[in-house]
């Protein structure tokens, strides 16, 4: 019998080495000797990521975590086991320093930049143990901006350690029944038992990565106010001495439509002692900083699924032969692959100039006006890149026809995986109406995204970006001119409007930093791809406004 045809399968090499846009970019905001010190760090989760984890990945495919709540003997032990590729990217996680690397500070105000490449790279190998990674650098974050000495002495060895036997996760109990986005529902109580240990009393309902080895958490202090200034910020450790989960009840794991590698779980805690993190008020916003770095975090990952997606469509479309030709000598495919290409490369530098700002921040050598920035980049960086990742993962799928739809592919995953990205840490709409909140009132804070805007522009001489330039521009100056008019109408209009603006304000601010990198490509790589593709992404469709879909 002839041998029947077979579709070619994807394939990957080191994914750093294969990376123009981020070794690029690396090119153009580290100083050659940090990029030189830095480069070998990179190039091993590359190749980490283009082949060990990679195929190991495929092979865990099938793999879930497992709960289970009672031993032989009838004691109740809330047990969770993690796939094997978890317990592996837990261990390569912490040894090559995908936490650590921004506490050790190395490199200053960098090591924001080169933790985040380490991340990017890491993650769409790993079935999003990104999840409780971005946990444990925001509890690290959070914790250090509390200032309080005991905890930071006992927790940020941990969370920042290298070593597989010392490091922890953390997770990050927030969301209860009553819904995750206002927080300041939270039904959890915290009381002082006779010894004056806090302890808490509730149930949590979407608690991420519930096998970590400590938490922060919101409850409300008995007697206290409603709302989110009515809460307090608690630090838990999740298990004895003995090693038995502390008065905390694991009901059921989450059956989720996708990141089902991680252990999402139900919590009762009936009485689990607690330590309180900062004063009896105001948990919201004593647990921002979690919030802003799980933002961050959400952002890479959005890009590293994104430009997971494309590096093996592209390379799909070398190998498929279909009407005569590859998929890549078609007219039609390329243009549609340019365009996501287009996507993916402008929420890059989007979400690598967010980290940049986290950087400088924790270098201490932040102003206000970057501070403000950066405060007003983090939900339209998390809400646009968000949103982008769902729609490549979709076209990325259609760009394998069937295959794309088929589960052993491995490629499903991805649309599931990045359907998450716009919902956890706050849902689009949510954002944009953190942003507006941000930007003040009368959106005086409107004035820092033209800044920055206009900041990129100048840099751009080459006149073939000119038009991509002026498009940023006028996209920024229409959502002002709409934001100015809605406050006068309503503030039904503009809360209705908030999406529309926020993504606005988010596609243009991604084009004006694109297009600045191409300039900078251009003339100092002789390279013209990202210029293509912020000549595309213009086309793409920037200003918003008035898409009422
Ligand atoms: C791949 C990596 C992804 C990471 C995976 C993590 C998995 C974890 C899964 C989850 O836990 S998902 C649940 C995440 N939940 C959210 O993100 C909550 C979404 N909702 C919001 O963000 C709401 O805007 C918010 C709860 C904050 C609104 O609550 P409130 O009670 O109306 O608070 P308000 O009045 O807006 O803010 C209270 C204070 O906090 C204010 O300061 P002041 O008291 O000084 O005025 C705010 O300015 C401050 N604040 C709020 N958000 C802030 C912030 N400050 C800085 N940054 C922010 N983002």
């Amino acid at each position: 019998m002839a041998q029947p045809f077979n579709q070619p399968p994807p394939q990957l090499c080191n994914q750093y080495a294969d990376d123009r846009v981020l070794r690029s970019y690396l090119r153009r905001v580290l100083p050659p000797e940090v990029l030189s010190e830095i480069e070998p760090s990179l190039s091993e989760m590359g190749e980490l990521a283009g082949g060990g984890l990679y195929l190991m990945q495929l092979a865990d495919r099938l793999n879930e975590p497992v709960l289970t709540q009672w031993d032989a003997w009838g004691e109740r032990v809330d047990r969770i086991e993690v796939s094997p590729l978890w317990r592996v990217a837990e261990r390569i996680a912490a040894s090559r320093g995908v936490v650590a690397t921004a506490y050790e500070r190395a490199h200053g105000r960098h090591s924001r930049v080169h933790q985040s490449a380490l991340a990017y790279l890491f993650t769409p190998s790993t079935d999003i143990y990104s999840c409780p990674l971005a946990m444990t650098d925001g509890a690290a974050r959070t914790l250090l901006s509390s200032g309080n000495e005991e905890l930071i002495e006992r927790a940020l060895p941990h969370l920042t350690s290298r070593d597989p036997a010392q490091f922890w996760t953390s997770g990050q109990w927030m969301t209860e029944s009553t819904g995750g986005s206002d927080v300041g529902l939270t039904e959890t109580v915290a009381r002082r038992d006779e010894a004056g240990v806090w302890r808490l009393y509730g149930r949590k309902w979407f608690t991420s990565a519930t096998n970590s080895q400590m938490a922060l958490t919101l409850a409300r202090p008995e007697g206290n106010g409603a709302g989110g200034a009515g809460l307090a910020l608690f630090f838990v450790e999740t298990r004895d001495e003995r090693g038995r989960l502390r008065n905390i009840h694991v009901n059921r794991l989450k059956d989720k439509l996708g990141t089902r590698k991680v252990p999402t779980a139900e919590l009762t805690l009936d009485g689990t002692p607690a330590t309180l993190v900062r004063e009896t008020t105001d948990g919201v916003r004593n647990i921002a900083p979690m919030l802003n770095i799980t933002r961050l975090w959400n952002g890479i990952s959005a890009v590293a699924l994104m430009r997971r997606g494309l590096a093996l469509a592209f390379d799909y479309a070398q190998r498929r032969t279909a009407f005569g030709s590859t998929l890549s000598e078609k007219p039609l495919h390329t243009d549609t692959l340019s365009g996501l290409q287009a996507e993916m490369e402008a929420a890059f530098h989007f979400a690598f100039r967010t980290a940049e700002l986290v950087g400088i921040e924790e270098a201490g050598e932040i102003n206000e006006e970057q501070a403000k920035l950066l405060r007003l980049l983090t939900p339209l960086m998390k809400l646009t890149t968000a949103r982008q990742a769902v729609a490549v993962a979709s076209e990325v799928l259609e760009a394998f026809g069937g295959a794309g739809y088929v589960e052993d592919t491995g490629l499903p995953a991805l649309l599931r995986d990045s359907q998450v990205l716009s919902i956890w840490e706050g849902t689009t709409n949510v954002l944009s109406l953190d942003a507006l909140r941000a930007m003040g009132r009368d959106g005086a804070g409107l004035e820092l995204i033209q800044a920055e805007v206009a900041r990129c522009v100048q840099e751009i001489k080459e006149p073939r970006l000119s038009r991509a330039a002026h498009a940023a521009e006028r996209a920024i100056e229409h959502a002002a001119a709409w934001l100015n008019q809605a406050i006068k109408n309503s503030q039904d209009e503009v809360e209705a409007g908030a999406r529309r603006f926020a993504l606005t304000l988010g596609r243009a601010l991604s084009l004006a930093l694109l297009a600045r990198h191409a300039a900078w490509s251009l003339e100092h790589e002789g390279d013209e791809q990202a210029l293509q593709s912020a000549q595309r992404f213009a086309q793409n469709g920037v200003d918003l406004i008035f898409n009422f879909t």
